[in-house]
């Protein structure tokens, strides 16, 4: 049976059952101020995969997993030989992650399928939930791993040997989990994809709007950088005399926050994790790595930002040296026109208030749109606040973000 079209477009998916299950999955690496802590490809992932999957098969879905762990849940058809339209997201997160990041994207599209079964609707064309592997880039670099290898952008050998600071690879950690795939992790035919994902920043709520129709997402350079000066006792070694890698890297810390205040108000600049050798109160620091993370919304701007952070890394005291790696480059992502304006409407057909924004977070959605017509949903979070335990959503903008979802995705599976 097939609900007549007019009845589709009253569709609405079952906002309760997505906040359910969405607090179910975050019971899976729940941290004691209620965030989640679900690292990629260990055992707490492992149960959160294995919780979507079952919860997948319950709804009827074939399951695919590709060599790089990506898990596609697939609804059939009335056309199999059409190309499938494709959601999904992430359920990997920080170790200060919150409930919402990536994993309302993928649960959102699950209720999706849920809802369709409820009302007994079959699309033309099949439609599949994707959960992406490694979104994060927390545990292994480089960052939205599982849809770089999908749609190309990372050869999948390389990938696979990548590894965690205790030396352990990707493949070691699928193998570990009983994610290794078999499907090659390549891309084929999709109609659309659509991610639904919290903003993860205050634009949203400051605007007091339910929508953000996304319209691409800041390019981005990650660099690993070490600088090495020379351990050496605190209290005989004069002032003048010490190679303090700290002191060093300091200077590079707040040059990364002015790099990117050069590029006002677009530029991003962020040092989130350093080491520092050999961490004694009483020993001046002989080595230290930390992590660089730059955005702009041109590659213009990325380009310049690069030139001054390398420059700087040339400029140090005596007897203090800098290496600088580039370990992730993405340019700035626009998403597709049609797909930005199936969310547009979905979303003035509910008679929800909605804005143009660009995503100054990676998504999947990014490399998504390198092989399909991509566009994103974004809601607000409270405060604005994400990558952080108290990350918060409201229950109706959770539904109201799965109902844009619903009626962009049948627009375009032709149901
Ligand atoms: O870093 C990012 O933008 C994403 O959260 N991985
Ligand atoms: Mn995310
Ligand atoms: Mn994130
Ligand atoms: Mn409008």
């Amino acid at each position: 049976m097939n609900a007549p079209n007019h009845a589709v477009s009253t569709v609405r998916i079952n906002g309760a059952r997505l906040w359910q299950s969405l607090m179910a999955l975050a019971k899976i690496g729940a941290t004691p101020k209620g965030g989640v802590c679900r690292l990629a490809l260990t055992e707490l992932d492992r149960q959160g995969r294995d919780l979507f999957v079952q919860w997948a098969r319950e709804a009827g879905c074939t399951i695919r997993i590709d060599t790089i762990g990506n898990i596609f849940a697939r609804r059939e058809g009335r056309n199999p030989d059409l190309p499938p339209v494709l959601t999904g997201s992430h359920i990997d997160t920080q170790p200060t992650g919150g409930k919402f990041d990536g994993n309302y994207g993928v649960l959102a599209g699950l209720e999706v399928l849920r809802t369709l079964n409820d009302l007994d609707i079959q699309t033309e064309a099949a439609i599949e939930v994707a959960v992406w592997t490694n979104e994060e880039g927390s545990r292994f670099v480089p960052v939205m791993m599982g849809s770089g290898v999908f749609a190309g952008a990372f050869p999948l050998a390389d990938t696979l040997k990548q590894t965690d600071v205790k030396n352990i690879s990707v493949a070691t950690a699928l193998e570990q989990i009983g994610y290794a795939g078999t499907t090659p992790s390549e891309h084929f035919p999709i109609k659309a994809y659509f991610e639904a994902h919290i903003e993860q920043g205050p634009i949203l709520e400051a605007r007091r709007d339910t929508i953000g129709v996304v319209t691409g997402a800041l390019g981005q350079r990650w660099y690993d950088v070490t600088v090495t000066g020379m351990e050496a006792h605190a209290g005989p070694t004069p002032m003048e005399l010490r190679k303090d890698a700290l002191l060093a890297a300091a200077d590079l810390i707040r040059c990364v926050n002015q790099i990117a205040l050069a590029h006002a108000p677009h530029g991003r600049g962020t040092v989130g994790w350093l080491d520092n050798y050999p961490n004694s109160r009483n020993v001046i620091p002989g080595q230290v790595k930390f992590s660089v993370d730059l955005r702009a919304p041109s590659d213009e701007i990325l380009l310049a930002m690069d030139a001054s952070i390398r420059k700087a890394c040339t400029q140090q005291e005596t007897g203090v040296s800098v290496d600088i790696e580039q370990v992730v480059y993405f340019p700035p992502q626009p998403f597709h026109a049609e797909q930005v304006n199936a969310v547009k409407s979905a979303a003035d057909q509910l008679g929800l208030s909605h804005t143009e924004i660009v995503s100054g977070a990676g998504h999947d959605a990014v490399y998504l749109a390198r092989v399909a017509p991509t566009a994103m949903i974004f809601i607000p979070c409270k405060d604005g606040i994400s990558h952080n335990e108290i990350e918060d959503a409201k229950p109706e903008h959770i539904t109201a973000g799965g109902n844009v979802l619903l009626l962009a995705m049948l627009a375009q599976a032709h149901v």
